[in-house]
């Protein structure tokens, strides 16, 4: 490691808190797939942000669209209307076919946002007794990390200390319609909440047809279908939407990440209008939420994605990358899987450090990725990746799992 590497380490460690356990790389540079660090070496970034930089790092159009905006206005706060909402509001809701809109900005901050509303319009629309509203969730979901959410979060990491939990939110197996039906017996259910592929959980892929299933039994049941596409939204999975390979039209949809490109952060929640008008002025909202400089930054984000055929393309490099991973027949390589470019593999090996160790040689050899739950390795590089890209990442890999042997 390089003496100036060594530096920054050190001042994070020092003067940062110890919540995250980063690979030792500094980066300062980044542009489309790439990733350069501090002493100028050059990475293949196949983290991508966690899907936030889908379109790439510094995608052109959107650091134009987000320098444009920057320099006229950033910020009016949501006493007063900028010019920029209003065009953001019709064009997001155009795009993704929903009667209204409600900005705000990280992703847990969305998915808070939807619960909210889901529990209004659970009162005030579907009629449940006030205070005795249920969402529905699935064991091994990650949505964030407010106190909130980490309520209903199965993992004891994300938990343990964190207590009191808010209650109303029963956890169910995740890919299991039948428990999913059974739960949906209780009268108080207003809500079920899913991501269409579990990131966290290592890029669990539910079986085909489960989305379709679980929106028709929500239906049924009066229950809104809530879609987490915080991560797997926005062209990564191969379609615009993950739920979009099933023909689900989720009630409330959640988007975050990618919404922006990377550039700051930009969350959204899309639904209709009888459950959107269940919240009234002063009853939600957020300093930052629908400022002009996001608005301007989201609309480029969106625009490039279409544009640039930026879906199609994710589910093309995603079968190759795939099928060239399970070609090498790798004895540490247990299992690939993923949709799009939204792809894990599980490491098979005796130490439990190993998929760590892959990690520091890939770096090595100019690919960066994160081990997960310890032994899977997520591969989600930003889209814009080549064909020839795809065959020299799978190279790289190639080389680099000898480490293991
Ligand atoms: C961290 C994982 C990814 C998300 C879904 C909501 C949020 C996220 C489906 C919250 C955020 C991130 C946040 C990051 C690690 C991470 C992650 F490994 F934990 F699961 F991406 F895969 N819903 N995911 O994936 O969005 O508030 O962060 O903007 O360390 O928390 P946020």
């Amino acid at each position: 490691m390089s003496a100036l590497t060594q530096q920054y380490l050190e001042l994070e460690e020092k003067y940062g808190a110890h919540n995250y356990h980063p690979l030792p790389v500094v980066l300062n540079r980044g542009e489309g797939v790439f990733v350069w660090d501090v002493d100028g070496k050059r990475y293949y970034d196949f983290l991508s942000g966690y899907s936030a930089v889908n379109q790439g790092h510094c995608h052109p159009k959107i650091v134009n669209a987000f320098i444009e905006q920057a320099q006229q206005l950033t910020l009016t706060s949501r006493a007063f209307h900028s010019d920029q909402l209003g065009v953001y509001t019709k064009y997001i809701t155009d795009y993704f076919g929903y009667d209204k809109v409600l900005p705000m900005n990280t992703g847990v901050e969305a998915v808070e946002t939807a619960i909210k509303l889901c529990r209004k319009w659970a009162y005030e629309i579907k009629g449940i007794e006030e205070g005795k509203a249920v969402i529905i969730v699935c064991e091994g979901n990650f949505h964030g990390r407010t106190t909130s959410v980490i309520s209903f979060s199965s993992d004891p990491s994300a938990r343990k200390n964190f207590g009191p939990y808010m209650p109303g939110f029963t956890a169910i197996p995740y890919n299991d319609t039948a428990a999913l039906a059974k739960a949906l017996e209780n009268k108080n259910v207003a809500g079920f909440l899913v991501e269409p592929i579990q990131g966290e959980a290592g890029v669990l892929v539910p079986d085909d047809g489960y989305l379709a299933k679980a929106k028709s039994l929500c239906e049924a049941a009066n229950v809104l279908f809530i879609a987490d596409e915080i991560q797997t939204g926005l062209a990564r999975t191969g379609k615009m939407l993950a739920c979009d390979h099933e023909h689900v039209r989720p009630d409330i949809l959640i988007l975050g990440k990618a919404l922006s490109g990377g550039m700051m952060p930009v969350s959204a929640v899309l639904c209709d209008d009888e459950i959107m008008m269940t919240i009234k002025p002063g009853e939600h909202g957020s300093t930052y939420g629908g400022n002009p400089l996001a608005c301007k930054t989201a609309i480029a984000a969106l625009q490039v994605l279409k544009d640039e055929n930026m879906a199609a393309h994710a589910e093309t490099m995603g079968e190759l990358l795939r099928s060239e991973l399970k070609a090498l027949h790798s004895k540490h390589i247990a299992l690939v899987r993923g949709k799009g470019l939204l792809n894990a593999i599980v490491i098979d090996h005796h130490n439990k450090e190993a998929a760590w160790e892959l990690c520091l040689q890939l770096k090595e050899n100019g690919l960066l990725a994160k081990p997960t739950h310890g032994d899977k390795i997520r591969f989600a590089p930003p889209l814009v990746i080549t064909k020839e890209q795809v065959l020299e990442c799978v190279d790289i890999i190639r080389n680099s799992l000898s480490v293991l042997d």
